[in-house]
């Protein structure tokens, strides 16, 4: 289980200049995370923006992302989509390409019984050998996973952690409680990286690491050396650049114009997300300044 343990990168989506996605800039993208120390790529999550692409799209997305890190970077795959016939084709998917753990939110849109959720994730779970990784998003998905849930499902050995992108750390903690000693924990909320890994999470997945991949490296060194002081410092840091990004009229658009700006092309968040607009081009390269020297 320690294998998992690490910062992984929620990896943007990246698609060529009329949306389609673009396997070359997939590529590119995921090999600008190797060497940056992160242990791994999330692929398809929020960020990846899997949920407003198709089965054979996000597969493409998976297949350049394996061709480019594959056995270099720890690469769990997103296999989240409404149906669950659709999610136990993307998890098989994810098998055949050697990918190292699957993940899903619930399904959405239905308003489903805790029975149905867990039925729906066990058959991703059985319908591969990889470990599986629950990912809670209440805020997104309106479904909140319970400890009672946590705890059942965690007994499966497959089982091996949940990211928590939920907000509350005392729920992080709980969820740590509930699911046992080998079970791992991911610290979802990105600007409360510090705070969750004191709370227990083990690791972090997160979208703006994207931008930042050497400052999350970073401030997870830190609190592993107990190096408390200056942890809480550079999360502020951190923080005052997330608190920028959350500004612009959608926070993806605006890490991967910030991508662009370093010669990172991904195109643009795919609506309804809204795209970054040139009279932010200015303040985003500002920013980009100020990451670079953080
Ligand atoms: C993913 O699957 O893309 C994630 O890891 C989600 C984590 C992000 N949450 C959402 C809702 O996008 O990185 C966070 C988030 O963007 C960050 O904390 C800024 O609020």
């Amino acid at each position: 289980l320690a294998a998992f343990e690490g910062i992984y990168v929620a990896m943007y989506s990246a698609y060529d200049d009329d949306g389609n996605i673009d396997r070359d800039r997939v590529k590119k993208l995921a090999r600008y995370y190797a060497g940056k120390g992160v242990k791994g790529l999330y692929v398809g999550g929020s960020s990846g923006e899997g949920m407003l692409q198709s089965a054979e799209e996000r597969k493409l997305v998976l297949e350049a992302v394996m061709e480019e890190v594959k056995g270099e970077l720890t690469v769990i795959v997103h296999v989240g989509a409404n149906s669950t016939r659709e999610s136990v084709e993307l998890s098989k998917h994810a098998e055949q390409q050697g990918a190292d753990a699957i993940s899903a939110v619930p399904s959405i849109y239905y308003r489903l019984s805790e029975a149905a959720v867990e039925n729906h994730w066990q058959h991703m779970i059985d319908s591969t050998r990889l470990p599986f990784i629950i990912y809670n998003i209440p805020q997104t998905t309106g479904f909140g996973l319970s400890y009672d849930l946590c705890r059942k499902m965690a007994k499966q050995d497959k089982v091996i952690g949940v990211k928590m992108s939920g907000e509350s750390t005392f729920e992080l903690q709980q969820f740590k409680e509930a699911g046992g000693e080998d079970f791992l924990v991911f610290n979802g909320p990105d600007e409360q990286f510090l705070a969750g890994r004191m709370m227990g999470a083990a690791g972090g997945i997160g979208g703006t690491y994207g931008i930042m991949p050497e400052l999350f490296f970073a401030l997870n060194e830190l609190y592993s050396q107990r190096k408390l002081d200056e942890a809480q410092s550079l999360q502020f840091k951190i923080n005052a650049i997330i608190k920028k990004l959350l500004g612009y009229p959608s926070l993806y658009g605006a890490c991967k114009h910030i991508l662009s700006i370093r010669g990172i092309e991904t195109g643009q968040p795919r609506l309804p997300l809204l795209p970054v607009r040139p009279e932010h081009y200015e303040s985003l390269a500002a920013l980009n300044v100020e990451i670079e020297e953080a």
